[in-house]
């Protein structure tokens, strides 16, 4: 409970109180916290005390604030490894998730200058062009818009665009995909990415660029995605080379 004797900031204290109910599962994600009043009644402190508390932990991301509801428990976020290549439908079924797809577009196309350069093609040659809402269990988790050789990718289809990309590229076509250059960018969500991902425009999400090669380095597939910042975090295992002493 709160001491106000300790030299402990009570906005401090109450913010340990609201992480250990967390921690406890006493309060899990969607669930509506007391409001600010209630707290600021229970604790005999002011409200403003009561609200550093909670913006701090809606900054760190651990609960959200909906307005003129409340604030809730947030959801936990995914944590993807950026280690070893991995399409979107494996990492969601290896977390227990369903992974699942809304396909916005499919087309064959000629490549733009863009796309052309990433895969090292010329602007006149085909491409598909798809974009992705990526699911995990019904929740949109992230935007995907795709660009992939067409000569070297044949026979792709909505069908298999609306499933695994990978899958198809290994298990149909049996290609050995090799590996991925990618970067990360924090952002905010414009219109658009904030429409198709269930999210505010202005919220945070992370730009991911991938550029994916066959095993015999020619690419093969160009990435920009957006993911939301609210659910997911990467995590990176960095083990510290011997002459960096
Ligand atoms: C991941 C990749 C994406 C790839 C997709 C294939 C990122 C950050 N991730 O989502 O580039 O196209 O997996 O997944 O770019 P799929 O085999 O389930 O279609």
């Amino acid at each position: 409970m709160i001491d106000k004797s300790s030299p402990l900031p009570i906005y401090y204290q109450i913010q340990e109180m609201i992480r250990k109910k967390m921690n406890a599962g006493e309060w899990e994600p969607g669930d509506m916290l007391p409001s600010e009043r209630i707290f600021a009644e229970e604790f005999d402190v002011s409200r403003m005390t009561v609200r550093q508390a909670i913006i701090e932990l809606v900054n760190e991301g651990l609960l959200r604030r909906e307005k003129g509801k409340g604030t809730f428990v947030a959801e936990k976020k995914l944590e993807q490894t950026l280690q070893g290549l991995t399409s979107f439908t494996e990492d969601m079924k290896a977390r227990g998730f369903e992974p699942g797809n809304v396909l916005n577009y499919f087309r064959v196309t000629e490549a733009s200058s863009d796309a052309a350069k990433a895969l090292n093609i010329k602007e006149n040659d085909k491409v598909y062009e798809m974009q992705r809402i990526r699911l995990a269990d019904k929740e949109p988790m992230a935007l995907e818009t795709t660009y992939i050789n067409a000569n070297l990718i044949k026979g792709l289809t909505e069908e298999h665009a609306g499933k695994s990309l990978y899958q198809y590229i290994e298990k149909e076509l049996n290609l050995k995909i090799g590996f991925a250059d990618q970067t990360l960018e924090s952002a905010v969500a414009g219109k658009k990415e904030a429409e198709l991902l269930s999210i505010n425009k202005g919220d945070p999400i992370l730009w991911i660029s991938r550029l994916t090669h066959l095993q015999d380095d020619t690419p093969f597939e160009y990435v920009k995605s957006a993911y939301r910042g609210d659910r997911y975090k990467f995590s990176i295992h960095m083990p510290r080379d011997s002459h960096s002493s």
